[in-house]
């Protein structure tokens, strides 16, 4: 017997799986459940890597990238997004309303306000000041993420069985203008096949990038492996071929079709959040260092 519903976060976000799970517990798609759900972390201004609130790019512009994944296989993304809040509800408008999958930058802006999205300050005076402070040496190195808030990826299975994904972020704080990570690229921050399973990413995202850590990991789900075995041999990937694993993180998430759930990271210290029927609560993950 499947467990269903269900709902998994990157991360300890308690109010955006909260949220999924009051859609799905009334009966609601896992589609509306994943939207609604990241878009608590949105609009809360105190995640500095979401949404409202996020850190900028080294210039001072927050630029956010997020995606979203439908059981039909259908996505929409958007890259590079400004002044609007909820990239992951933009996206989904690319994805129901347009041809397309990705929109990028000014034309996703553009959309957006043609779409009814409201224009936004999304640089708020905390995110200012810090990044102020860091252009006094601008050291930029991808910081080793082991905070409870971070970029969300969210997973849902609904009453009828059936999966859909999300994920949105701000992307690495400090980033050269212009910069994409993996969040909003199908297949490495986020991969649905509803026959099948989904999986989710965080961290450094060119990491993922290069391996298409998502995909990869519903891949292997296919083959056999479980939703625990796949995110492991896909952390395997990057740090078996990357040297420099010591210093960066990396955490994937994954559902199966009959809601069995697995983790893995590299660094020690990323968790994430799980609500079915019978629990919420946050479950640590586990690392390839130890
Ligand atoms: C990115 N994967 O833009 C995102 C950032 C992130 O925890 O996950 N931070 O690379």
């Amino acid at each position: 017997e499947a467990v269903k519903p269900i709902v998994i976060a990157t991360w300890n976000v308690p109010n955006s799986t909260s949220k999924a799970w009051d859609v799905l517990n009334a009966g609601g798609n896992s589609l509306d459940a994943v939207e609604k759900g990241v878009m608590e972390e949105e609009a809360d201004v105190s995640n500095q890597s979401v949404g409202k609130g996020g850190r900028p790019d080294r210039d001072g512009n927050v630029t956010l990238d997020a995606c979203i994944m439908d059981k039909y296989g259908n996505c929409g993304s958007v890259v590079y997004l400004q002044n609007v809040t909820h990239a992951v509800s933009v996206a989904r408008k690319v994805m129901e309303d347009t041809p397309h999958v990705i929109l990028a930058g000014k034309g996703a802006e553009q959309f957006a306000y043609e779409k009814g999205f409201p224009k936004e300050n999304l640089l708020t005076e905390k995110s200012k000041r810090e990044w102020l402070e860091w252009k006094k040496t601008s050291q930029y190195e991808p910081i080793i993420n082991i905070e409870n808030h971070d970029t969300i990826g969210m997973l849902a299975i609904d009453e009828n069985g059936d999966i859909s994904g999300a994920c949105t972020t701000s992307g690495m704080a400090y980033k050269i203008g212009g910069r994409v990570g993996d969040s909003p690229i199908i297949g490495a921050g986020l991969f649905v096949d509803n026959e099948i399973g989904a999986a989710t990413a965080t961290g450094v995202g060119e990491k993922v990038l290069k391996t298409l850590g998502s995909f990869l990991i519903v891949e292997l789900m296919r083959q056999g492996k479980s939703p625990q075995e796949a995110c492991e041999e896909a952390v395997n990937r990057i740090v078996t071929k990357d040297k420099d694993y010591k210093n960066f993180q990396i955490g994937y998430i994954a559902i199966n079709k009959k809601g069995e759930t697995g983790s893995y990271c590299v660094q020690p210290g990323f968790t994430y959040r799980k609500y079915s029927k019978n629990e919420h609560k946050n479950v640590p993950s586990g690392s390839f260092i130890t």
